[in-house]
């Protein structure tokens, strides 16, 4: 058994919902913050066997894709300046980001 974890967009996160159940798979979706943007993200655990993950993984690929988001220049008051960065910058946000780890043990009570 596998646990795959994905960090995925918000925008792309109720489609790849949707596409994950009507493909049979269980998940969970979580509310998370990218440590760069410090915007909203969303992270789905997947639980599954390890011959679906291929089709986990395409299900993640056909359902999320890749934006550019403009970084705003953030006044470095009170954080480090060392990381001021002073114009807009833009950046490419993946698909998705994915991490499938190895399963222990999996309970269901
Ligand atoms: P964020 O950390 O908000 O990063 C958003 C995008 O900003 C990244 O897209 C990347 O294009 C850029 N970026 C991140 N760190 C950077 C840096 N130090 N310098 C320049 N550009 C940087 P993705 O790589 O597609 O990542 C999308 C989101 O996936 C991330 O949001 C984060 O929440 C998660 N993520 C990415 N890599 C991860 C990792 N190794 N571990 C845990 N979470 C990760």
């Amino acid at each position: 058994m596998k646990l795959i974890v994905a960090v995925v967009q918000d925008q792309d996160s109720n489609r790849l919902s949707s596409a994950l159940t009507k493909g049979d798979f269980r998940a969970t979706k979580l509310a998370s913050t990218g440590g760069f943007l410090k915007s909203g993200n969303t992270t789905f655990l997947i639980g599954t066997d390890d011959s679906l993950v291929p089709k986990a993984l395409d299900l993640i690929r056909d359902n999320c894709r890749s934006r550019d988001q403009m970084v705003a220049p953030v006044s470095p008051m009170g954080g480090n300046a060392d990381s001021y960065i002073p114009y807009p910058v833009e950046v490419e946000v993946g698909g998705a980001t994915v991490f499938v780890l190895p399963i222990e043990q999996f309970r269901h009570f």
